[in-house]
């Protein structure tokens, strides 16, 4: 540890990736607002924030806070990465900013909303499904089998072993944490689910139609090389599959238990757009990020030195009475833009219109057709050292 950070630090003892934080973050981002602007996280030797100000000040300053090093906890400058790393996300400019442009592109609210009515309808066939149906789980059956059906199909792979882009979700998401328990299990299979993901990462295994193989058209113009295409289409299905199925999962758990707001959204299908936001404010699927400092640095009067690891907690933000009113309260006309879900700055999520996109079919068409759910059991929660969401939620739903 550099000595520089031994100055006027708060420390705690927590560990944020512990099955006790992980199965409630709530109260323990509460302590390390409290505690101050930064926080010494002793348990790993890394820096915490958990204010908003704080982790958006970070997330807009490139220069000072790297992910070079890697966005996870492990140092990619002083241990191997698990993989070779993202040309997107584990990448500085001037290398992100020429990826970065090619997906900014071709995920554009423009470009994406093509696939508006595509979607509507997968959304309006699997609820009449489930509305039949009357009981099922929302997880499996909703918020795993939405993602798994259009992105995909949007990417353009093919339907055989679409089970492998959980199992890779998994694995990538838990890889940001600790070699704990979660990323153990997580990895337990990961030569074949790999070895599928990156064959279908290639210009021929690519639909001629789809999201994937307008990357390898960014070769063609001479913006990416052959393999960096393939590189970038990994990134498509590292990111795109369980960020939006604990995304929709949240939503519902949401929606099961404060039913009022449900009925708040039926009268207004307006709201539905604002409404996810809010559960994004409120549940955020995706609860971290780390940087890495590039240079020593202060903050709030607290010394960094250079090269350390610092452990940005986006679901903090979200909470901090500092920046939101009431912010425990969940509230789907609260003006919940301004999140940190998405994170911001030049890694802001680039596939978010592609999120939001998939939210509204599947609530747009849950609106029309479901007054009410209610659960017929206890949800189970699956912890990750990333995301925050279900394992399972019993639902039965009242048919409009
Ligand atoms: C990637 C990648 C993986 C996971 C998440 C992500 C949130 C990107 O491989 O580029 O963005």
């Amino acid at each position: 540890m550099n000595m520089d950070s031994t100055v006027d630090r708060l420390v705690t003892g927590i560990d944020p990736f512990s099955h006790a934080f992980l199965s409630d973050p709530y109260p323990h981002h509460e302590a390390m607002r409290a505690a101050g602007p930064v926080v010494w996280l002793d348990h790993y030797g890394i820096w915490g924030m958990a204010r908003h100000q704080e982790v958006r000040d970070a997330l807009t300053d490139w220069q000072t806070y790297c992910s070079g090093a890697g966005v996870g906890l492990s140092d990619f400058r002083k241990e191997p990465p698990w993989r070779p790393p993202s040309i997107i996300l584990e990448a500085d400019p001037p290398l992100h900013t020429r990826t970065r442009a090619v997906l900014t592109r071709i995920l554009s609210p423009a470009a994406i909303n093509v696939l508006r009515e595509t979607f509507a309808r997968e959304a309006e066939a699997l609820v009449d499904r489930l509305a039949e149906r009357r009981e099922f789980d929302g997880i499996a059956d909703l918020a795993e089998a939405y993602p798994l059906k259009v992105f995909p199909d949007a990417v353009g792979i093919s339907e055989e072993g679409r089970e492998n882009l959980l199992s890779y979700g998994n694995m990538v998401f838990n890889s940001f944490g600790p070699r704990n328990d979660l990323f153990e299990k997580a990895m337990a299979n990961a030569g074949p689910v790999r070895d599928w993901i990156m064959s279908k990462c290639s210009r021929a295994a690519l639909a001629p139609d789809g999201l994937g193989i307008q990357i390898f058209a960014a070769v063609d113009s001479g913006e990416l090389t052959e393999l960096e295409a393939g590189m970038l289409v990994r990134s498509f299905l590292s990111a795109g599959i369980d960020t939006t199925v604990y995304g929709l999962g949240n939503a519902l758990y949401c929606f099961a238990n404060y039913p009022e707001q449900w009925a708040v959204l039926r009268e207004n299908p307006s709201l539905i757009r604002l409404a996810f936001e809010e559960v994004l404010r409120f549940e955020a699927p995706v609860q971290t990020f780390f940087r890495t400092t590039t240079k020593a640095i202060e903050v709030g009067g607290v010394k960094l030195g250079d090269g350390e690891k610092v452990l940005l907690f986006l679901a903090a933000a979200n909470r901090d009475p500092r920046r939101w009113d009431k912010p425990e309260i969940f509230d789907v006309k609260r003006r919940a833009t301004g999140h940190m879900t998405f994170g911001t700055g030049i890694h802001g999520c680039v596939g978010q219109a592609v999120a939001r996109l998939e939210s509204e079919a599947v609530f747009g068409a849950l609106a029309k057709r479901i007054a009410a759910f209610e659960l017929t059991g206890e949800p189970k929660r699956r912890l990750n050292n990333t995301l925050r969401g279900l394992d399972s939620l019993p639902l039965r739903v009242t048919v409009a």
